[in-house]
């Protein structure tokens, strides 16, 4: 083999040995730069005669060109290579499952708040609010309930480290009555002229302003079981005037009932019982004729007559008005209306439990 060939063999070699870009272009000027192997080669052709000149310098020629190729060449195949990294490196799998954006939802429970505010407002009944941490007078001694009262003791309350007013630990009210009574003094200030005016005819021709409220919300007992929850929710109603009957509660509760429950296929059933704040008072049970709670008599609410002294307490005159109450719990409504047996579900924040309700 002649020093030409075995020249670009060599050059060959040393490019298949560049395993990056900068490895290949120092081989390269090795060979074909200002101090290389062809330069070299070139330079020393001074001496030569013109034919000599003319054979030598084309076979000097052919290895540079020779050389440049296997350059190229191996140049492309780094370049190739370099991309088949890259390409592999940011493979894409298509098969992966896309990342969806999951939509929020309303709680079961608030689907349950917002049909019962719904179901009621269209029958009158205003919406009330209020605070979740209340003094005793509005949680107890406002509704009838005393302290050291035996009724206390239903309810096994939550108190807070701080003393109202009275001196008396604010505490988390244990139901939403506390609303219905801030309501009624609310409202009453705000009607003053006609509650006054009301109040002011002895004739009684001058119809007093009702009160007609619900109010829905958290309250808190110390209790927790598969049925009880330390927190759970409240919906109270109050109707309060010059002539509210039982009558009306009845015609009240069942129409929510069936509207809540969509089934006209329902009875009611009064059951004598006892609470602080009402008196006569009274179970509400509901009894399905048809569907899958049939037969059944359930619990659903509890109610009655709201004592004089509470009437009192909320601002009016017990002689004039007179009404009813009730409460209920939406935590045990939704569990009957979607079936569910262990109230802590709603509670345990498990998406896959809480999304089959959207
Ligand atoms: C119940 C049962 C019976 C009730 C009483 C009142 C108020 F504010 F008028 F005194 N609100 N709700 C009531 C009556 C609540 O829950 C089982």
């Amino acid at each position: 083999m002649n020093e030409l060939d075995s020249l670009v063999d060599t050059a060959r070699a040393d490019f298949a040995l560049a395993k990056a870009p900068a490895d290949l272009e120092n081989a390269k000027a090795r060979f074909l730069g200002k101090a290389g192997r062809i330069t070299e080669l070139m330079k020393g052709m001074a001496a030569l005669s013109v034919d000599e000149k003319k054979s030598r310098g084309a076979a000097i020629n052919v290895a540079k060109q020779a050389i440049e190729a296997a350059l190229n060449h191996r140049r492309q195949a780094l370049a190739d290579e370099e991309l088949e990294v890259q390409l592999r490196a940011e493979a894409l799998d298509v098969t992966l499952p896309g990342r969806r954006r999951v939509g929020g939802g309303l709680h079961p429970v608030s689907r349950t708040m917002e049909r019962i505010e719904a179901i009621f407002s269209s029958m009158g009944f205003d919406v009330a609010d209020g605070p979740e941490v209340e003094s005793d007078w509005h949680s107890f001694t406002s509704l009838n309930n005393p302290p050291n009262h035996p009724a206390r003791s239903m309810q096994d309350t939550f108190y807070v480290d701080i003393d109202g007013e009275d001196g008396i630990p604010y505490n988390l009210r244990p139901h939403t009555s506390p609303m219905q009574v801030r309501y009624a003094h609310q409202h009453i200030k705000k009607h003053a002229a006609a509650f006054e005016a009301a109040a002011a005819d002895a004739t009684g021709a001058t119809r007093a302003p009702e009160i007609r409220v619900i109010a829905p919300g958290r309250t808190y007992r110390v209790d927790s079981d598969a049925t009880h929850s330390p927190m759970f929710h409240q919906c109270e109603g109050l109707w309060l005037g010059e002539n509210v009957s039982f009558k009306d509660l009845k015609v009240v509760f069942t129409d929510f009932c069936r509207t809540f429950f969509e089934s006209d296929d329902l009875v009611l059933r009064f059951r004598p019982s006892f609470f602080p704040f009402t008196e006569p008072s009274a179970e509400i049970d509901i009894q399905f004729q048809s569907g899958p709670l049939a037969g059944r008599w359930l619990e659903v609410a509890g109610s009655g007559q709201v004592h004089p002294n509470v009437v009192r307490n909320m601002g009016l005159d017990p002689e004039r008005y007179i009404g009813f109450a009730f409460g209920m719990g939406p935590d045990r409504l939704t569990m009957l209306r979607y079936g569910v047996n262990d109230l802590r579900l709603f509670f345990d924040g498990d998406l896959r439990f809480l999304s089959q309700f959207q």
